[in-house]
C-alpha cells in the first residue's frame, strides 16, 4: 500500500548515538576475491521469432508451454485461468509491451511452472531496445491464489485494473513454481493504491515454490505480498522506484536470503523503503495478521555518506512498520536510509513492545546524521501516537524513549535490549561490505574485517525462526562471508545492468 502524504508536524526529541568510527566511504580493494559481478551471458534471442500473446478477456484456459526457442510478447493483460498451467522453459525471454502495459496474471486455481536455472534464467523484461528501457515499461507478473487474506470478506480484488479476485481458506494452496526468474522494467503506479508491482503475490499459498527471483527497475514496489502464506528464498530487488518488499493484508510467509539495492536519486512520492508493512491500510486488527518473518536480508539504501547525503527526499526508511503490522526482521543488515527503522503509530509500537513483532540480531548503519536533532542519527524513529500519514516528514526525529510509547518499553530501549542483540554503526563503511553501492556491479559480501564476520553471530533460536524453512547460518545478512564467486547465490542468473543487455 502507498501513503499519499508525507508532511507536517512531528513529535521530536533526539536519539543520542554512540557514534562509531567514521571511515572513508571509498570501497577498499576486493580483499577476498569474492566479488559478485553478475552480468551474465544472457540468452541470445535477437534471432528468435517473436510470438505475440494477446488473449484479451479469454485468457489462457488450457495447459500451455512457452519454449526457449521463441521470444514472447505480452500485449495487454494475459490471464491464466483456473485449471490451466502455464509452463515456461528455462532460458525463455518474455517481453512486456509498453503501449498496452502487458502483464501476466496467474489466477486462483491456475499454475505457473517457471523453472529457470542459474545458467538459464527465465527473463521477463521490457520490449524496448537496450538503452531505451525505463521504469514501468510494462505491467508485471501477478500470481494469485486461494490462501487467506485478512479482508472482512476473505477476498480481495487485485489492483491496477486487473479483473482477478484472490484469497480463500487454503493456506497450503499451490500456484506453481517460480524459480530463477528475472523481472525487469515492470511495475506501474496508475494512481496510489492502484498499482501493478514488479511481482505481485496475492493470496499465494505455501504449496507454491518461489526462489531465486530478481526484480529490477520496478516502477512501483519490487515485490508486494497481499495476504497469503507463501515462503521465498533468494530474492533480489534492484533499483526499485517504490518499496522493495511490501507486505499487506495478512501476509504470513517466511523469507530468507534477500538483498535490495537502491538508486539514490529515484524514489516514489509515497515514500520509498526497503520494507513497508501494514496489517491493512487502516491498521485494523483483522486476522490473519501481517506477520511475515524475514531473516538474512541485506538492504542497501540511498545514503553513502550520512554527513553529506545526496539522495531523493522521497526516501523514507529502511524498515517502515505501520498500521498494526506484526512483521519480524532478524539476522539482517539495513544500511543507508534516512531512517533505518521507523515505527509508525501507537498500535504498531504496542505490537513491538509486546513481542508480536521481533527485531533481533540486526545491524543498522549509516542513517542520516544531519537531522533536526542536535546530535546523533535516526537509526530508529517512532512516530505517533496516530498513524503517521500526517506526522512524517523527512526530518522527523524520535520521541524520547520513555515518553514516546505508552508502554514501559520505549523504542530505543527495545532496540538496544540485550536479548535483541541489535547493533548500530555510524556509517555504511563500518559494516565493511565489499562494494554494496555499486549500481551495476555490486558486491554485498562482507570483508574479513566486517562486524558480520568478527562478532555476534546470527541466531535462530527465536521461536519465529525454528521452522525448518529457515537455514540456520552463522552470518548476518544475505551473504556468507566465506562465499566464493561460484558459490555466491547471485552468480550466473542475476543481472545488475539490464538497461544494456541485448535481449
Ligand atoms: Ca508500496
Ligand atoms: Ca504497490
Ligand atoms: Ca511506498
Amino acid at each position: 500500500m502507498k501513503k499519499n502524504t508525507l508532511s507536517v508536524a512531528l513529535l521530536a526529541t533526539l536519539l543520542g548515538l554512540a557514534a562509531c568510527e567514521t571511515k572513508d566511504i571509498t570501497p577498499a580493494p576486493n580483499l577476498q576475491g569474492n566479488g559478485t559481478s553478475t552480468n551474465p551471458t544472457n540468452p541470445t534471442t535477437t534471432t528468435k521469432p517473436t510470438v505475440t500473446v494477446e488473449t484479451g478477456s479469454a485468457g489462457i484456459t488450457t495447459n500451455t508451454t512457452w519454449t526457449a526457442n521463441n521470444k514472447y510478447l505480452l500485449k495487454g493483460f494475459v490471464y491464466v485461468g483456473s485449471g490451466a498451467t502455464l509452463t515456461i522453459e528455462p532460458g525463455t525471454v518474455i517481453v512486456g509491451d509498453k503501449d498496452t502495459k502487458g502483464a501476466l496474471i496467474i489466477e486462483p486455481g491456475a499454475k505457473i511452472m517457471a523453472m529457470g536455472t542459474a545458467a538459464k534464467p527465465i527473463i521477463f523484461t521490457s520490449n524496448q531496445p537496450k538503452g531505451s528501457r525505463n521504469y514501468g515499461d510494462w505491467g508485471g507478473v501477478i500470481i494469485t491464489g486461494n490462501a487467506p487474506v485478512n479482508t472482512t470478506t476473505g477476498k480481495q480484488l487485485a489492483e491496477g485494473g486487473v479483473r482477478t479476485t484472490y484469497g480463500g481458506i487454503d493456506a497450503a494452496d499451490n500456484s506453481g513454481v517460480f524459480q530463477y526468474v528475472r523481472i525487469e522494467f515492470a511495475g506501474v503506479a496508475f494512481t496510489p493504491n492502484n498499482e501493478v508491482n514488479g511481482l505481485t503475490l496475492g493470496g499465494v499459498g505455501s504449496g507454491t515454490t518461489i526462489d531465486h527471483v530478481q526484480v529490477s527497475y520496478s516502477g512501483d514496489d519490487a515485490i508486494e505480498w497481499f495476504g497469503g502464506t507463501v515462503n521465498a528464498k533468494y530474492l533480489v530487488t534492484h533499483r526499485t522506484f517504490d518499496d522493495d518488499f511490501d507486505t499487506d493484508l495478512g501476509f504470513s510467509g517466511k523469507v530468507q536470503f534477500a538483498v535490495s539495492l537502491r538508486d539514490p536519486l529515484q524514489a516514489d512520492q509515497s515514500g520509498s523503503k526497503a520494507f513497508e508493512s501494514n496489517n491493512d491500510s487502516g491498521g485494523s486488527t483483522n486476522s490473519p495478521r501481517t506477520s511475515a518473518v524475514f531473516s538474512n536480508v541485506t538492504a542497501i539504501g540511498p545514503i553513502l555518506n550520512p554527513g553529506a547525503a545526496v539522495y531523493s527526499p522521497q526516501y523514507t526508511a529502511g524498515v517502515h512498520l505501520r498500521a498494526n503490522s506484526a512483521q519480524s526482521l532478524m539476522n539482517s543488515v539495513i544500511i543507508g536510509y534516512p531512517t533505518n527503522v521507523l515505527i509508525d503509530g501507537g498500535v504498531t509500537a504496542a505490537t513491538i513492545a509486546n513481542g508480536d513483532a521481533r527485531f533481533k540480531n540486526n545491524i543498522v548503519a549509516g542513517a542520516l546524521s544531519n537531522s533536526n536533532s542536535t546530535a546523533g542519527q535516526r537509526n530508529i524513529l517512532y512516530v505517533g501516537p496516530t498513524l503517521g500519514n500526517s506526522n512524517l516528514t523527512p526530518n522527523n526525529t524520535m520521541s524520547s524513549d520513555t515518553a514516546a510509547w505508552s508502554s514501559a518499553v520505549g523504542p530505543l530501549t527495545w532496540f538496544k535490549a540485550t536479548a535483541n542483540a541489535n547493533r548500530r554503526y555510524a556509517t555504511a563503511d563500518n559494516v565493511q561490505l565489499l562494494n554494496p553501492f555499486n549500481l551495476t556491479s555490486p558486491s554485498f559480501v562482507p570483508r574479513t574485517a566486517s562486524p558480520i564476520v568478527s562478532t555476534v553471530p546470527a541466531s535462530f533460536t527465536d521461536s519465529k525462526l525454528t521452522d525448518s524453512f529457515f537455514t540456520p547460518v552463522t552470518y548476518i545478512g544475505a551473504f556468507d562471508p566465506s562465499a566464493t564467486t561460484s558459490s555466491n547465490w547471485l552468480a550466473g542468473w542475476t543481472n545488475f545492468d539490464p538497461q544494456n543487455t541485448e535481449y
